[in-house]
């Protein structure tokens, strides 16, 4: 009798039979899902408008994100952060003579509109998921610097139609 022996072929057995379940493809997030983002989906005195993905041309390339933030409130607003469903993250840039710059936050005073547009303002996704598919749409969540959030869905396009696209020499620096 070999005991040991047998134990050893059955957690071998186990182990590959683990090992080749971890294999498998993971099941890609449903699209659409808006589970994850708690919370209204309007802020008071606020609008967000003409939302649009661009994604580029090469893959591993960040996105551009564009849209338009209207304050129709009594206050300041300070919009803090950006995040982008299908990008691992998100950060607001502005472009100033032809270089862009992260930004921590951007004050929308009351009555006026901030544009994120090519040359401009915009958001730069990271790290995204094979789900953001040109012709589909994905969802866009704004945060406030007192903690509300807006979140909105916007059509995804391929880099490269435009005139004014986001991209060019600007892109090399960034992501160190
Ligand atoms: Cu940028």
């Amino acid at each position: 009798m070999k005991p040991f022996s047998k134990f050893a072929f059955l957690c071998t057995a186990a182990a590959l039979a683990a090992l080749a379940g971890c294999q498998q493809a993971p099941s890609p997030a449903p699209e659409g899902t808006t589970s994850e983002v708690p919370g209204p989906d309007a802020r008071l005195g606020i609008a967000v408008s003409d939302g649009r993905l661009v994604l580029p041309i090469v893959a591993g390339r960040p996105a551009a994100a564009y849209f338009s933030v209207r304050n129709d409130g009594a206050a300041n607003a300070t919009l803090a952060g950006v995040h982008v469903a299908g990008a691992a993250k998100a950060e607001m840039h502005k472009t100033e003579g032809g270089t862009m710059s992260p930004v921590d936050s951007v004050e929308i005073a009351p009555g006026t509109t901030i544009e994120f547009a090519p040359g401009g303002y915009h958001v730069m996704a990271f790290e995204l998921s094979d789900s953001l598919k040109p012709g589909s749409t994905t969802e866009l969540t704004f945060t406030f610097s007192d903690g509300d959030k807006v979140s909105m869905p916007v059509r995804i396009e391929r880099m490269g139609d435009g005139m004014h696209d986001h991209g060019g020499s600007g892109m090399e620096g960034m992501g160190h």
